[in-house]
């Protein structure tokens, strides 16, 4: 879907922004000892000190957390050291609302993709595939359609992070526009790889509503324009597109402002996406909230105390906090410690039964629409094939 994540993947294989994965780095981790530890740090001191970048510990790492820990974030919120937080999300804050993330074995979309077909998973998010055959897109994307999901946990609680005052910005790669729907303000938003919200034909960039472009997915027709009959795709960013412009220039205002970052649900696989976690200042806390560590530095950049990338491990760490599990639980659980618990269980509630019901009356409407409908679509081809 991200145009870079296919350049990346060419020039640097499978493994994350870092160019380490995850399961390398935390395998090693888990393997470490003090004494391996200890080795380590001496060994990149005169690293260091041979290449002539060496600088004492103490200038290098201002320290940032009392505790690395979830503890330690919510010490920072409760200070008032957080008035402009940044949330970055990934495909994982929207799995328990049913729609598939991309990577996670068995139930990622790439691991489901047998039935359409093609000649390798990303193809069904390729331009370059889609001008040749849309199918398989409209196809998925009626499987997926936004409007038939609802917001989870997570979305509300990046709702509530706004209306106390923190939110500066969110970052999201996901196309589903749950914050949308869960009332996050389309100003608070950068749709990183696009939305469903509007759509434009390939030929002459004529613009078409999202309910424009459900009618004919529903319909199982591809969408094609009114005007040149070119092949209509929703604004969202497939590999071999550009982001949009607004992404580039939030990031440029919001991430050197950034004093604290949560990234939720991603692998950070894909980019320019992943590196914006090195956009936010040096004294800027990060948090990730995911089933897996993501993210992480290169071992031997860790080793010479260079690079970039989420650092959780190394002794010199005093920003980075990784709280692995299912966003929901990540989320609430952030709430309660916040003292906002029974505020977000009550705000989830009340709004998961206000879409049921909105979604309920819409298709009583649309009932007696499609019986009335009937008779003259049957007359229609009752007469075609006279
Ligand atoms: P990804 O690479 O599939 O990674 C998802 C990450 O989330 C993985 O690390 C999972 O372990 C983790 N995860 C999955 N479910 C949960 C959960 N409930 N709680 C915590 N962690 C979880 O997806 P990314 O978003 O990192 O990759 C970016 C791609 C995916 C973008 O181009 C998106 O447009 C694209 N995508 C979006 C959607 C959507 O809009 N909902 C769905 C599928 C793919």
């Amino acid at each position: 879907m991200a145009s870079a994540e296919r350049e990346d993947n060419e020039t640097r294989g499978e493994d994350s922004a870092t160019g380490v994965s995850s399961e390398t780095t935390s395998r090693s981790s888990r393997h470490g000892t003090s004494e391996d530890e200890g080795a380590i740090d001496m060994i990149r001191r005169y690293l260091a000190e041979k290449l002539g970048f060496y600088e004492a510990d103490s200038e290098r790492k201002p320290k940032i957390l009392d505790d690395t820990s979830i503890d330690g974030i919510i010490k920072y919120i409760e200070e008032g050291r957080c008035k402009n937080l940044i949330t970055m999300a990934g495909a994982g804050i929207s799995t328990s609302a049913g729609i598939p993330d991309f990577r996670s074995p068995g139930s990622g979309l790439y691991h489901n993709l047998e039935k359409y077909n093609l000649p390798d998973p990303q193809a069904i998010f390729e331009i370059g595939f889609f001008r040749l055959n849309p199918k398989p897109f409209f196809t998925l994307a009626k499987e997926l359609y936004p409007g038939s999901f609802k917001p989870t946990v997570c979305h509300y609680f990046i709702r509530l992070l706004n209306e106390k005052g923190l939110l500066r910005r969110h970052y999201t790669q996901n196309i589903d526009t749950l914050e949308r729907v869960a009332g996050l303000p389309g100003e608070k938003i950068v749709e990183a790889h696009g939305t469903f919200h509007t759509s434009h034909c390939l030929e002459c960039k004529q613009e078409y509503s999202l309910s424009w472009m459900k009618e004919r997915i529903f319909a199982d027709v591809v969408p094609t324009c009114d005007d040149c009959n070119g092949v209509v795709k929703p604004d969202i960013v497939f590999f071999g597109e550009n982001l949009p412009s607004r992404f580039f220039s939030c990031v440029e205002k919001d991430f050197p402002k950034c004093d604290l970052l949560i990234i939720l649900g991603s692998s950070l696989a894909v980019q320019p996406f992943a590196s914006l976690i090195d956009r936010a200042p040096k004294e800027c806390p990060r948090l990730l909230v995911n089933r897996e560590k993501a993210g992480q530095r290169d071992r031997l950049m860790i080793l010479l105390g260079m690079g970039s990338g989420m650092d959780f491990d190394s002794e010199n760490n005093t920003r980075d906090v990784a709280w692995l599990g299912d966003c929901d639980d990540g989320c609430q659980m952030l709430a309660d410690k916040l003292g906002w618990g029974d505020e977000l269980r009550k705000l989830v509630k009340e709004e998961h039964a206000r879409i049921d019901k909105e979604k309920k009356e819409e298709a009583s409407k649309k009932k007696p629409e499609e019986s009335k409908k009937e008779p003259e679509e049957k007359k229609k081809t009752d007469s075609i094939s006279q």
